[in-house]
């Protein structure tokens, strides 16, 4: 199975988003562990399939986050599926992968598809209104959690705070409770601070957005992580 216990930073892109040649080789060559591909609006079969050719030449692993079946690109390392644990509907726990499974199965590599709990904790994200989430309190998180860890066995549990920074004292509780389950933590990471802030409690922390405000600063969050990690007893 795709194998994500190794790391602690990643770079989020969004394919609907325009990056330069410069700026993306300087994510895919700045140390991140991955590179991950995905978005919640305009994510269509050419922006995917463009960013794809253009992450190739680098020696970085490239991740398709699937929001969309009529985007989903072969060729990836590996293929992340969301279940969006606090969404009112089934649809976006179930359904949409089973039609996705209907679809695709026979071209699916089991082993490079890992499923993500995502716990979306920000209102104002689209993420949160397009899945029609409900606004979790604290003992809602720590129960999804406990749920992605020992009623679905889920590799990961997404702590989704998109667009905004999250509570950092909330996450360190979630940390608490997952052992096996892989602990990510992504949204409104904009300084190496707070990056260092969130790696010292998540596995991995997710960094989107401030690629396209602040390059400089998205890069400086890799070694911050990777600092915290180490501070931590190792890497991870
Ligand atoms: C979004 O969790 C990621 O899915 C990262 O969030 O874009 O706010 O950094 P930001």
């Amino acid at each position: 199975m795709y194998n994500i216990s190794e790391w602690d930073h990643v770079f989020k892109l969004d394919p609907n988003k325009m990056i330069t040649n410069a700026a993306l080789e300087k994510v895919c060559t700045s140390g991140t562990d991955a590179v991950i591909v995905g978005g919640t609006d305009g994510v269509t079969f050419e922006n995917v399939a463009d960013l794809l050719e253009r992450l190739e030449p680098y020696n970085v692993s490239t991740v398709l986050e699937v929001s969309d079946l009529e985007a989903v690109v072969p060729g990836f390392d590996a293929y992340f599926i969301p279940l969006v644990l606090n969404s009112r509907h089934k649809k976006w726990l179930l359904d949409v992968q089973h039609q996705a499974i209907k679809e695709y199965a026979d071209m699916i590599d089991w082993q490079d598809m890992l499923t993500e709990g995502y716990c979306v904790l920000n209102p104002e994200a689209k993420v949160y209104q397009k899945t029609d989430c409900t606004l979790p309190n604290v003992q809602d998180v720590l129960a999804y959690a406990k749920m992605a860890e020992h009623v679905f066995r889920l590799p990961v549990f997404y702590m989704e705070y998109s667009g905004t920074y999250g509570d950092p004292e909330l996450v360190k509780k979630v940390a608490r409770q997952c052992h096996h389950t892989t602990l990510v933590y992504g949204g409104g990471i904009r300084t190496k601070e707070q990056a260092e802030q969130m790696a010292e409690f998540a596995d991995v922390i997710v960094v989107g957005d401030v690629i396209y405000d602040n390059l400089e600063v998205a890069l400086e969050t890799v070694e911050a992580t990777k600092s915290m990690k180490m501070k931590d007893g190792g890497p991870s």
